[in-house]
């Protein structure tokens, strides 16, 4: 499954980085876990089908002081594996998908859309002072070319703050699902309706901040909301997402496993991710 060819069909890059984050670090140490930890798991989707696909693994991005500089390397190297059929980058903190979107609206010709999986929206312009904490990620989104603001959708959200309230009200076109809409309203009809919003686009980001999931689920992460998804309802809309939409990079971040416990969150995160492949998988198959 891990191969060295250019002609594989999931890039894989880690950016061991949590500079962005203000409160409780440790998402740092996620790429080298979730390595280690993948190792031991069968390669399958949820129902045992087993994947196919090859995997090469461009390592992590070198730790580095400089924020500017760092950043830098992370939108460079990012384009390695943005050159396969799928990337997938693990963080990190959440404020690495700034310069992983900055590559990859510089990857894709034409627009785009990107699919928030978070219990926060990070739409503070600024935060602690930098426009590029994690909690200014989605606000960073909306700087990038290709991304109108119709084409940004966040699903899971329950810790929403006054400034980012007000700049949703602002912002009508901009779609976000709460955690409570998505339990009363199913997972069907949510992947029903971000596939139906994302229809024109050529090509689509997933980010997926780990702390979507419920606590119960996800306990190591910085900002843990209760009321969240659990790992099933999560399975089932990457699922349903992978499976009818064009995407072509995905994250994974704040998983912090000095946070953990028993590896939980490291191997939610890992059954996702392997999840997303495998209905990737199908539908490359059916197209
Ligand atoms: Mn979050």
């Amino acid at each position: 499954m891990v191969s060295d060819s250019p002609d594989a069909a999931v890039g894989v890059l880690g950016v061991p980085f949590d500079g962005g984050v203000s409160f409780r670090r440790g998402a740092a140490f996620a790429p080298a876990r979730l390595r280690e930890l993948s190792t031991r798991l069968a390669a399958c989707g949820d129902e045992g089908t087993p994947l196919n696909l090859d995997v090469r693994d461009y390592g992590d991005v070198p730790p580095d002081l400089n924020w500017s500089r760092i950043f830098q390397t992370v939108e460079e190297r990012a384009a390695g594996p943005l050159q396969h059929a799928q990337a997938l980058f693990l963080g990190g903190d959440h404020s690495v998908s700034i310069p992983l979107m900055r590559a990859f609206d510089r990857s894709v010709d034409g627009s785009f859309g990107v699919v928030i999986l978070d219990a926060h929206p990070d739409l503070f312009d600024v935060y602690d002072g930098h426009r590029w904490s994690h909690a200014c990620t989605a606000r960073r989104a909306l700087d990038l070319e290709g991304l109108d603001a119709e084409h940004l959708i966040f699903a899971g959200l329950r810790s929403i703050a006054r400034e980012e309230w007000d700049f949703l009200q602002a912002h009508p076109s901009i779609r976000y699902v709460t955690a409570r809409e998505w339990w009363r309203s199913g997972v069907d009809a949510v992947a029903h309706e971000v596939v139906a919003r994302l229809q024109d686009v050529r090509a689509v980001y997933l980010s997926l901040d780990i702390d979507v999931l419920d606590p119960a689920f996800a306990p190591g992460t910085g900002y843990p909301e209760g009321g969240g998804p659990s790992t099933r309802e999560l399975l089932e809309l990457v699922r349903a997402l992978c499976g009818a939409l064009p995407i072509k990079a995905m994250d994974v971040v704040e998983v912090a496993p000095v946070l953990d416990h028993g590896d939980r969150t490291s191997f939610a995160a890992l059954s996702v991710i392997y999840e997303a492949w495998s209905a990737t998988e199908e539908r490359w198959a059916e197209s």
